[in-house]
């Protein structure tokens, strides 16, 4: 069985990030073991007076302890980090346990819709872009790779405009970036560029209007899950897009409010199914 580690937050309620990851990339049929980076009482999108336990000091003994072991992971795929400091060990961990036969997904979260994430500060996005230059795949949104790139947000791009951003984020380090949220016509989706062959690709469905929080977090984990399987770049964003946008169709006939997050439990299934199919 193909395994991961995944180094992010629990938002205890809210459905993000660990509570997110865990199922999605387990039903993709992959061992998922994780590195919690902090414990909240819910995600900041949305919910007010969350608690906030950090518990940066664990992971250096947590790596430690692995590396007794012996233990070594197909893929890393980290999200929500919580501090400057944090993201430093979490590159300390990609020197211990990357190497050349497995592969580093960064997502660099840090803002949606053209703003920060409460917390999150330019210190910070200085050593998120040193921790992308270390990744194979960064999936930034669009706020994510202005942030990275140092230019102004905007509402709308072009598919040249897009290409452009991706050139540049390939620039960091990283070997395909790949943008999510991106809008073309009545469509949304996400573009990628593998920077070894020179190659675009895209995947796009019908745009459904609606916002909800943690689809970031899910198309990742698909994401993840999709090259832990070996597919290839197209093939991962079919999947990644596909499934999130049928989380999103799930959630709202539903939704209350958008920090609830999506019903992605209704649609795990297409996910055991995609990997039972790939296993045959
Ligand atoms: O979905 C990304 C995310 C993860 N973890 C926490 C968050 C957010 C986004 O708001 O607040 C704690």
């Amino acid at each position: 069985m193909k395994k991961i580690v995944t180094i992010q937050d629990i938002s205890c309620f809210g459905k993000c990030s660990l509570t997110s990851a865990l199922p999605i990339i387990s039903a993709m049929g992959i061992e998922t073991a994780v590195i919690p980076t902090a414990v909240l009482s819910t995600h900041t999108g949305g919910f007010k007076g969350y608690t906030f336990r950090d518990l940066t000091g664990d992971i250096p003994q947590i790596a430690e302890h692995w590396k007794k072991l012996g233990l070594d992971f197909n893929g890393i795929y980290t999200g929500y980090l919580g501090s400057v400091e944090q993201v430093r060990i979490v590159s300390d961990f990609f020197d211990d346990f990357g190497n050349s036969e497995n592969f580093i997904v960064v997502d660099p979260v840090m803002g949606d819709s053209g703003k920060f994430y409460a917390g999150f500060t330019e210190k910070f996005v200085r050593e998120m872009k040193k921790l992308c230059s270390k990744a194979d795949f960064i999936i930034p949104n669009i706020t994510e790779a202005c942030l990275l790139l140092d230019i102004p947000y905007k509402e709308d791009y072009s598919q040249e405009n897009v290409k452009n951003i991706l050139v540049n984020l390939s620039e960091l380090g990283c070997r395909v970036p790949v943008l999510t949220g991106v809008q073309s016509g009545n469509k949304h989706g996400a573009m990628a560029y593998d920077s070894e062959k020179n190659v675009f690709c895209s995947s796009f469905r019908e745009h459904i209007d609606g916002y909800v929080h943690g689809t970031g977090d899910i198309f990742a984990s698909v994401f993840t899950g999709a090259v832990t399987l070996g597919k290839s770049l197209q093939e991962s964003l079919d999947i990644s897009v596909g499934f999130t946008a049928d989380c999103i169709r799930a959630t709202l006939p539903c939704m209350k409010e958008m920090w609830y997050g999506t019903c992605f439990e209704y649609c795990l299934g297409e996910l055991t199914d995609y990997a039972k199919e790939s296993r045959k």
